[in-house]
This record gives C-alpha cells, structure tokens and sequence, in this order.
C-alpha cells in the first residue's frame, strides 16, 4: 500500500512544477526517451525539471547563443552534472574518476563548489547516461544534487581536530542518505536497473519522507564546528553547530530558516539568515532533520516559487510557531541552545598537523576551477598526486581543496609534485584574494545577468593596487561575487559583496561580517568597474588609517556609519 501523504490546505493554484512532479511518476517523466531521442542535443522543458532531481541541468554555451542563433541553429546545448561529497570527502580513487570523466566527456575542467561538490560542465547528452554511470561505479552520486529535496550536505573538513571530523563527517553522510529520495526512477534510467514500477501504476512506489510531490523547494543543511562557520551554518535551511565538550561531541545546536536567493526589485524576498532555535544530542539529529523537512514539505509555499523555500514558511507563520510544531513533530522538546563562538568562515591553507599526526595541506583554488593553464598545470599536478595519495581529498565550503591524511612518509613525495607542479598554497596571493569566492555565471549559468568567476580575478587585481597602497596586504576581508541574485557564493555574508545586475553593471553591498552571522547592505546600485574601484579605494584608506585593533572591515563600515547593521533579512532592504 502507498503512504498517502495528507498536505494541508495550500493557498493559491500550485506552481507548474507542482504538476510536472505530480505528473512525474516519481521522477521518471519521459526522461528515458527522451535521452535516447538523436533528433535534439537538448530534453524538453518538463524533463529538464525532472532532470535537476537526477543531478544534472541542461545549459547551453551563452558565448555561443548569438552566433547559433543567426545560423538558425538550436542553442550549443550540453549538461551540467553536479556529482554529491557529503562535507566534501573524496578518495583519491574518486578523485580520478573525476578528472578522466570532465576530461572524457566535460570541457575538461572540474568545479568545485561552494557546497562542497564536484561539478562538470560541458556534457553531452549522448555521454550522459555513461557518464553516470561511471560515477556510480566510483561509489558517488548525482541524485539529489540538485531538485526539490535536501541536497548535498555540508560539513567542516576540520583538519585540526580528527576524532570530531570523523564524528561530524559521519552524521553529514547519515543526513545525506536518510534524506535522499527513494525512488528506483534514477537506477532505471541512468543505470539500467530493473524497473520496479509500470508507468501507468504508481501503487508500489513509495516515497515515505517526501511523498510524490517532494519539496516546494530546494533544501540545505550544513554542519559547523566552531570555532569555524566555513559553511556559512546561517545561510543553510538547516544548520547544525557542533557543540564539543573536553574534546567530545555532546550534541549540535540547530539553526533555522537561512537563504542567499532573492529577486533584484522584489522586495517580498530576500536573503535571510538562520536563527538558533534550541539544541538537540547527536542521536537525536535525524530525528531533528526529518521533522523539519516534514514541516516545509507541508507548509512551504507551493504555488509561488519565489517563495517557497523555508525562510518564507517561518517568517510568514513565526518562529514561535515553528518551534511548537518541531516539538509536537518530535513528541519531545528541544533543549536550550548552548554557549558557542565562532572566529572566522574563511579557510586556513597551507600544511597542518592534525591530532593524528597527519598532514593536510589546503591550497587556494581560484573560484574553485580545477585547470591547466600554461603557467599553472593544477589539474596535472592534482591528477599525479592523486595517483599516489593514500588519505583522502575535502572539498570546502569556499571552493579551495584539502590534500588530507597525509602520513609522514607520504608528506615528501606530495610535496615534491607541489612543487613540481608549481601548487601553491596561495602565499603569493592578498589575503583578500584568499577570502574571495565567485559563482559560476557565464557562459554556462542560465541565469547569470553579468559576469563572476571570469571577472572577479582581474577585479581584484585592481583592489589589490589599492589595498597595497594601503598596506592591507594581509589583512583578511571576505570578498564575494554572483552574476545574479540567486547568491550562488554567499554574498550576502560577505564584507565586501557583488551581485549581478547586467552586463559589467553590479549591485555592491558591504557590512557582511567576518564570521559570517550577519547580512551585508547595499551600499552602491547598478555600477561598473570604474566606480566600484572609486567607491572602495577611499573606504579602504580610511579602513587602514581608522580601524580599531583587530576590526574586520565589516565591523568597521557600520561603526563609522557607512551602512546599517542587518541582522534580519526582513530588513534587507530597508
Ligand atoms: Fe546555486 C541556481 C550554481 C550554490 C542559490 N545555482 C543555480 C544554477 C543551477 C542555475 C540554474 O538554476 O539554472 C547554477 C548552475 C550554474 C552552472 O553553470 O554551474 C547554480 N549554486 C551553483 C554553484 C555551482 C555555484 C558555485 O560556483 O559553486 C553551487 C553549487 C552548490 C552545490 O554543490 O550544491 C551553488 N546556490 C548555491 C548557494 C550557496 C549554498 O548553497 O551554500 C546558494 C545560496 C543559498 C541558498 O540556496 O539560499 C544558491 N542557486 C541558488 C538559487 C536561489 C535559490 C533561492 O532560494 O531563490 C538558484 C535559482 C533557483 O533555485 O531557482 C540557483
Ligand atoms: Fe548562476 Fe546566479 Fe547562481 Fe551565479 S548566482 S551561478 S549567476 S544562478
């Protein structure tokens, strides 16, 4: 017998995409024939919705959409596949496979993202199905990377602390699994699975924690250990912060309601930022997780997905109301959140000595694109290290990469290929750069209205100028840029943030903190290079000469007045 899911009453019509999930079959839709149709490289609009659950979204070269256009050729149609790490752990076997596959079938880059994931652009959809297959076969995954469930889970990749890591680590693969959908769609039709259900009787399938309709909306957790907020806990719809006592993990306290995305000019969204509701014991986590999700499963918005996520669904209803319902979901309360500190939400690079006396060595990757370059062979120097590397790889929350469990005898020879292949921890660079993260946009974001991972290098070249002559050179600022309000890179929490607004033209907001509990301001609309670098160049002189001992930039800029302090989203854009 299916579980029947009873939702209660929604207001409004549900949105299309309600129906293309009520319609899917669980996901399948008529994805299987699709892939297999030779007459377009590209899936209609309905699959491609389907799709995003299965890990991957169809794109097409926005360099080359003009150009195909006038040759009344269809768009330079290719795939996105983003490939699940929970906390970003991959083995150096994993690692390989996926090198060969953005080399074999991608443009022949990898991403790492700003969750922790492995991302290849540039597949064909004739290599779809063998590329996931091949990613499968590595033991990972791309189901639920994207689409209306809890996608990939966060954690600190925490190098200091090895006991606490493998404990966090192991509740983010629990949180990963538990709450990935159940349906036999995604082995049908990418790995050949037998099919367990007719097209046409849905009886036997069942999806217990997300019913057939699934979320409203995306979902995100992430797990902190502080005093560390890398993965920015109070962006995620589900954050968890370590709590640790003499060593020992006692339990987490639990965030809610965080969010990044908004709409430039619609000011019933906004980026929002997790509130702590109360403190939960690590056996109690998933338990913790799976009501939450429950409760935006039923009350998230439906009919407008803008929004939908679960920042809307607390503050349109209240926080105090949301906690009765976790509590009555439970059939227990939560306790009262716990004292905690954090210090930072950057990286820390170079080698470090864990308390298992192993090495990790965490190197700086520009906005996370693994490359050859003339001057700069990382994916070859990554790729030999791998080769012989017996701990493991972290991808972390700011797009930079952890070689880590490196044994003593291991630690020569990896270096030796650092050096040979000219890795660096990123010591040449400012520290500003070494805080700096930027999405993907252009050319394969669909949604990107100006330019960021290809921009922001040579945009800081030129704040470097300015923040030499200040004398700032080490002093550390988090600096962030998206090519359009979704806030792919946090930029909300940054100090220093850039959101697209069009071509060459962005949105600069500023007063995010250091530790990233705070939302930043807009400070500047709709401007280009020219008056970002005349905005900044007077702040950051007075920065350097007024700033009180140890003052983050972000601190600095409400201080003295240049913005105001939000620590709500609702007052965003006031
Ligand atoms: Fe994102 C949509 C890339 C992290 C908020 N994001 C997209 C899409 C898939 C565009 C699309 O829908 O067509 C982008 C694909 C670009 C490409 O060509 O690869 C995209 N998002 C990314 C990545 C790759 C950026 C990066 O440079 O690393 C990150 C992949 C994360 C992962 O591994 O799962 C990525 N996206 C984020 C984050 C940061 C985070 O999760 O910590 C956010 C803000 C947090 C949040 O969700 O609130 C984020 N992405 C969005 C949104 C806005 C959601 C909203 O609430 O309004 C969209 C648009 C949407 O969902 O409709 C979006
Ligand atoms: Fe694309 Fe916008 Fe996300 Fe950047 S922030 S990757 S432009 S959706």
């Amino acid at each position: 017998m299916t579980k029947r899911i009873t939702l209660p009453p929604q207001s409004g019509t549900p949105s299309d995409v309600e129906r293309i999930k009520d319609e899917s079959n669980y996901l399948r839709g008529s994805l299987a024939e699709t892939l297999e149709n030779p007459i377009s490289a590209g899936i209609p609009d309905d699959d491609n919705r389907l799709m995003k659950f299965h890990g991957s979204y169809l794109q097409d070269d926005r360099d080359l959409r003009n150009e195909r256009r006038r040759q009344k050729l269809e768009p330079a149609y290719q795939f996105m596949v983003r490939v699940r790490a929970p906390g970003g752990v991959a083995s150096s076997e994993q690692w390989l496979v996926m090198d060969k596959l953005a080399n074999k079938y991608g443009n022949g880059t990898l991403r790492l993202t700003t969750r922790q994931a492995f991302q290849m652009h540039g597949i064909l959809k004739w290599n779809m199905k063998k590329s996931i297959q091949e990613i499968n076969k590595a033991l990972m995954d791309t189901l639920a990377a994207c689409g209306d469930v809890n996608r990939n889970v966060m954690c600190n990749p925490n190098p200091y602390q090895s006991e606490i890591h493998s404990e966090v680590y192991h509740w983010a693969q629990k949180l990963s699994a538990d709450l990935s959908p159940q349906t036999n769609a995604y082995h049908e039709i990418w790995l050949d699975g037998k099919k367990v259900v007719d097209s046409k009787k849905t009886e036997e399938e069942t999806e217990p924690l997300y019913g057939k309709l699934y979320l409203p909306r995306k979902f995100k957790i992430g797990i902190a250990v502080p005093p560390n907020n890398d993965i920015d806990v109070f962006s995620q719809d589900l954050g968890f912060i370590a709590i640790t006592k003499k060593d020992q993990l006692i339990g987490f306290n639990i965030s809610v309601g965080g969010g990044m995305g908004m709409t430039h000019g619609d000011t019933a969204t906004y980026p929002q930022i997790g509130r702590v509701i109360g403190f939960c014991r690590p056996d109690q986590l998933l338990d913790v997780a799976k009501k939450v999700i429950t409760i935006q499963r039923d009350y998230g918005n439906r009919s407008i997905r803008k929004n939908a996520r679960f920042k809307y669904t607390i503050d349109k209803r209240g926080l105090d109301w949301l906690i009765k319902e976790l509590n009555d979901r439970l059939g227990w309360e939560l306790a009262e959140a716990h004292d905690y500190q954090f210090d930072h939400n950057g990286d820390r690079y170079g080698w470090i000595k864990g308390n298992n006396n192993h090495w990790h060595f965490t190197l700086f990757i520009q906005n996370g694109r693994i490359k050859d370059q003339a001057d700069y062979p990382l994916m070859t120097g990554l790729r030999e290290i791998a080769k012989i590397h017996t701990g493991d790889f972290r991808l972390t929350p700011n797009q930079n990469l952890m070689i880590s469990n490196v044994t003593d005898d291991k630690k020569q020879e990896i270096e030796k290929l650092i050096k040979q292949y000219m890795i660096t921890a990123g010591e040449q660079h400012s520290a500003l750069r070494r805080n700096s993260m930027a999405c993907v946009a252009f050319p394969t974001c669909g949604l990107a209205m100006a330019e960021a991972e290809r921009y922001l290098p040579s945009l800081i070249d030129k704040i470097e100028l300015i923040i030499d002559e200040a004398g700032l050179r080490e002093q550390e600022i988090v600096i962030r840029m998206s090519g359009c309000p979704n806030g792919c890179s946090r930029p909300a929490l940054a100090e220093i943030g850039f959101i697209g607004k069009g071509p060459g033209k962005y949105n600069m907001y500023l007063g995010g903190s250091f530790v990233g509990d705070r939302l930043s301001k807009l400070y500047k609309e709709n401007i280009g290079e020219e008056e970002i670098l005349a905005s900044l160049k007077p702040l950051l002189f007075q920065y350097a000469k007024e700033k009180e001992e140890n003052e983050h930039f972000g601190d600095f800029v409400i201080r003295v007045g240049h913005v105001k302090a939000v620590r709500s989203g609702l007052d965003f854009h006031d």
